[in-house]
Order: structure tokens, then C-alpha cells, then sequence
């Protein structure tokens, strides 16, 4: 097989034997020292966290082993095939058994198993160690969203992907970190160890950051958990990686792993919003800001489905312009937003939004393309009907 670059020069058979080996050689340029790797994308993310180095290393351990039993093999082997072939008069021997050669290719094996499967055991118990935790924070996969939840902090949020429509649709140039980028990353402090407990709240999600060695499945009724321990402030990214439905390439994780005395201005101003949220319960709002804040709730939460335009998909997802529920009834609009429709793909937004954004996004539905209602939604009429 030829690399692309050195197509043109593969002429004869020695340099042809020497481009195929290309490939293998780029295997193990991948090993060399994190300075002389830089140029490689094939090896694993540099690692960030005291466990993504242990991964780092006992993958590169298993990979050597790997790369001598099968230097051990297919050496002799084509020795033996070139050297003590047919051509050259040999003839084949006569034996059937060697009860030896036996007991050596079935103990030898074993103990190379045992070997590796000792650092492999030790790192996976090392992973599920989530006993003396600094903090702990709940993952609830969604499609396609992750909600997280400082656990007794009562800061909870949703983050949602944010690279434009635009760039998705391919009428802008795609961004650099184009579907791995998101409008509330998940803030933690580094040099503490974070728990994670791990849900989801309709099928299974998976969350993972490979430099934080950290991938760990979210699903629906059970509680899995997982740690990290970050070295270094600094923003780290990675993606859902179980197959979830059509959203399934939307869902990005990126974590910002920021100073503990950064961390706790975080908090703060984090614990300082919700207060203005709860705060915000009686208020009432008029169209243009109801329709302002619902913009931005229906491009986060509804939009892959319905559509910017909200003509929805045919025969998969719904419209919402001119459709019974967003210009009919107000009280069954918001029944429907607040516990989802089941077994259709509609979610219950109820827990994951506020009764403002939810008031918002669902005066901005009845009031946007061809619909007219002319009907307000305030947080009180949401809080109303919450059961
Ligand atoms: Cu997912």
C-alpha cells in the first residue's frame, strides 16, 4: 500500500517494500517523545490528568508488547518460509508432535495475558476509585445536551453545542473547533479530584474528555460514576460517544478547568444568577423581551428537530408554524413542553429549563413565522401548570 506522498517515488521493489512500511513506522513515531510527536495525529490526546498519563502509558506499554510477539512470530516464521524452502531442495520433516514446543506455546501466551491484564486491572479499579472526592458533580445525558449539577450547591445548567448553523449547513467556513464548543462548559477546579455520577434522562449517552481519561456511559435509570483529578488550568474537549440518535454529533463536553480562587468567583456568580432567576418568578414580561430570551431557548433546546424555520422534518419531527398545538390551546402548549410527548421524541423540558426561558420559548412559538397568537406566557402561568 502506498502513503499518498510517496506515491509517486514507490518505482522497483525495494522502495515499494519501503513505502508499505510507512504506515507501520508512523505507528511507532507515535511513541517517541511528546516533542517529536506533535506533527502525529494518530496517537492518543496529550494527556492532562495523573489517570489519562497511566492510560497513556499502559497503552503504550501493551502496544510495545504487542509490536515484539509480533516481530517474535513473523520474524523466524519468514526465516524459516525463505530459508528452508521447497525450491531449494528441503524436503518437509516427518514429525507430528512435540509435546514441549506444546507446553511453551500454551504457558508462554498465559503468562504474557497475566502480565498485561495485571496494569490493565490496576488501572481500571484506579478509575472506579471515587472515595474522598472534593466535589461531585451529576452528568444527565439528553438528547442532545448534557445537564450538569453541582451537587449540593444547587448551581445546575445545560450545555448546549454552540457552533453557528451556518458553519453546520456549510454556508460559512467551518470554525476551529467546529461541533466542539458549547454556550455553558462545565468549570472545575484543577488539582482537585472531581466525582462524577453519570444518568440520562432517554437513552444512553456517553461522556468523554481523552485528555482527562475520563469516558464513562450515561444510562437512563441507572447511576454510573467516574473521577478526574485535572493538572493544569485550561480548556479541555471531547464528545458523546455512544451512537444517540440523530443529534448524536451535537452533543460536545468541553470542561474548563480554571484556578480553585477562580473557581470560587465562578460559584459565586453562579449561585448570584439562579438568585436573580428565582427572583425573576413573579415578574411579568412584555412580547419583545419574552420573544428575545425565547430565541435564544428555541436555538439551544428546539431547533435540531423544528427546524430554525419551524417547518420541523417531514414525517420525522414535527412543525410547529401553523400547527394546532403552538396556535391552539395555551394551557396544552405548555403541558407539552413541560412533560414531553410519550414515546415520540419530544422531551419534557419542565426540569431542564427554567419558567422563564420555558414562558419565553413558548410565547416566542406561538408569536414566529406564520404563527399570530398574540397570546403572552409569564413564568406564573408555567409555574401554574407544573405538576
Ligand atoms: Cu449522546
Amino acid at each position: 500500500m502506498d502513503t499518498p506522498n510517496c506515491r509517486n517515488r514507490c518505482v522497483g521493489p525495494f522502495s515499494r517494500a519501503s513505502c508499505s512500511l510507512l504506515p507501520a513506522l508512523s505507528v511507532f513515531a507515535a511513541l517517541a517523545p511528546a516533542s517529536g510527536r506533535a506533527e502525529f495525529a494518530i496517537n492518543l490526546q496529550p494527556p492532562a490528568s495523573g489517570l489519562a498519563r497511566e492510560i497513556y502509558d499502559l497503552h503504550s506499554l501493551i502496544l510495545w508488547i504487542c509490536a515484539a510477539i509480533f516481530i517474535a512470530v513473523f520474524v523466524p516464521m519468514l526465516v524459516a518460509l525463505i530459508r528452508h524452502r521447497k525450491s531449494l531442495g528441503h524436503q518437509a520433516a516427518g514429525f507430528h508432535d512435540n509435546q514441549a514446543v506444546e507446553i511453551a506455546w500454551t504457558v508462554i501466551p498465559t503468562l504474557i495475558l497475566l502480565g498485561m491484564a495485571w496494569p490493565a486491572t490496576r488501572m481500571v479499579i484506579a478509575m472506579k476509585d471515587t472515595e474522598k472526592e472534593d466535589m461531585t458533580i451529576k452528568i444527565t445525558g439528553h438528547q442532545w445536551k448534557w445537564e450538569y449539577e453541582y451537587l449540593g450547591d444547587g448551581i445546575r445548567f445545560m450545555s448546549n453545542s454552540s457552533t453557528p448553523k451556518e458553519q453546520i449547513d456549510g454556508a460559512q467556513p467551518k470554525g476551529e473547533h467546529y461541533l466542539l464548543e458549547v454556550d455553558h462548559p462545565l468549570v472545575v477546579p484543577a488539582g482537585k479530584k472531581i466525582r462524577l455520577v453519570t444518568t440520562a434522562s432517554d437513552v444512553i449517552h456517553s461522556w468523554a474528555v481523552p485528555a482527562l481519561g475520563v469516558k464513562q456511559d450515561a444510562i437512563p435509570g441507572f447511576i454510573r460514576d467516574t473521577w478526574f483529578k485535572a493538572d493544569n488550568p485550561g480548556t479541555y474537549r471531547g464528545q458523546c460517544t455512544e451512537l444517540c440518535g440523530v443529534g448524536h454529533g451535537f452533543m460536545p463536553v468541553v470542561v474548563n478547568v480554571v484556578t480553585p480562587e477562580q473557581f470560587a468567583a465562578w460559584r459565586q456568580e453562579q449561585k448570584d444568577q439562579l438568585a436573580a432567576i428565582a427572583a425573576s418568578a413573579g415578574k411579568t414580561y412584555d412580547m419583545a423581551q419574552l420573544k428575545t430570551i425565547g430565541e435564544k431557548v428555541y436555538a439551544a433546546n428546539c431547533m435540531v428537530c423544528h427546524q430554525a424555520t419551524g417547518a420541523g422534518i417531514p414525517n420525522v419531527f414535527p412543525a410547529l408554524a401553523g400547527s394546532k398545538i403552538a396556535t391552539g390551546d395555551k394551557s396544552g402548549h405548555i403541558d407539552i413542553v413541560l412533560n414531553g410527548k410519550p414515546n415520540t421524541a419530544m422531551a419534557a423540558f419542565g426540569k431542564q429549563l427554567s419558567d422563564l426561558d420555558l414562558a419565553a420559548v413558548i410565547t416566542y412559538e406561538r408569536n414566529t413565522w406564520s404563527n399570530r397568537t398574540g397570546d403572552l406566557v409569564q413564568p406564573a402561568d408555567v409555574a401554574a401548570r407544573r405538576k
